[in-house]
């Protein structure tokens, strides 16, 4: 499989160069496609200074404003599902705290799997250097998912995930309405209730990141309370 890493990107100047050499490190040819909001740290700039350091493998996607994670992986999808060299798509942050060193597991997985989740979640609690709150918030969003939606998985909002291409094709990209975090559990939700897919899911252990900030907020926490309920409610 011809894997691509999508790694959405605000204001992540100190961490991409960083994530970018480490992903390429790995075995399987992974190529890159950054997707910035057009950070005012300049990492756009360097997303553009990497691309042409390594043409063709690392790849940037620029957009006007920014409008949340989900939005930019809306776009980066779209992006990636144009070009048919592509067919494995992996989602991952650009702050470190996905180690790029389970990308082969990830592919290797695809082969049984349609979609493959990296969870925290699976074997006990596989986080580092998260405080108190920001576990209790992660760990409550995954139990709230599985109690609303019914769907089995451990980890409901982690974003280190992995796709066949059909499968992110068979999700409907225009049809996704989340702008936050909102989106993992959105993406995972209607690829379950589609017919003929499977999810499988691989331990993964999060660091949270050393440089820069979360752009965690509360209104990214609020889309997803209410945004699960939509979900269930109109099935989709
Ligand atoms: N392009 C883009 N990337 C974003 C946006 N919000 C977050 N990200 C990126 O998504 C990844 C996860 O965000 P982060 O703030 O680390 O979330 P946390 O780990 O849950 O605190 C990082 O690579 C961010 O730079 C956004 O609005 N636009
Ligand atoms: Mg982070």
């Amino acid at each position: 499989m011809k894997p691509i890493v999508v790694v959405p990107t605000y204001n992540e100047i100190e961490n991409l160069e960083r994530i970018v050499g480490l992903i390429r490190e790995q075995p399987g040819g992974f190529h890159i496609l950054i997707v910035d909001d057009n950070s005012p740290d300049g990492t756009g700039r360097l997303a553009d200074e990497l691309s042409s350091r390594h043409p063709g493998e690392v790849r940037v996607l620029h957009r006007a404003s920014k409008e949340g994670l989900g939005r930019a992986y809306v776009a980066g999808f779209g992006h990636v599902l144009k070009m048919p060299e592509y067919d494995a798509i992996i989602q991952m942050d650009a702050d470190l705290s996905h180690d790029p060193s389970y990308l082969p597991e990830f592919l290797k997985m695809l082969e049984t799997y349609d979609c493959v989740l990296g969870s925290r979640y699976l074997h006990g609690i596989s986080v580092v250097n998260w405080d108190f709150k920001r576990l209790v918030l992660s760990k409550g969003a995954s139990l709230y998912v599985k109690l609303i939606t019914s769907m089995p998985y451990s980890d409901a909002t982690g974003g280190f995930k992995a796709w066949r291409r059909e499968a992110l094709s068979a999700i409907g990209l225009d049809q996704l309405f989340s702008n936050g975090y909102l989106f993992q559990i959105e993406t995972t939700y209607r690829l379950h209730r589609t017919k003929g897919f499977s999810i499988g899911e691989i331990s993964i252990i999060f660091r949270d990141r050393d440089l820069g900030r979360s752009k965690i907020d509360f209104p990214i926490i609020l889309e997803a309370v209410w945004g699960v309920i939509r979900l269930r409610v109109t099935g989709r």
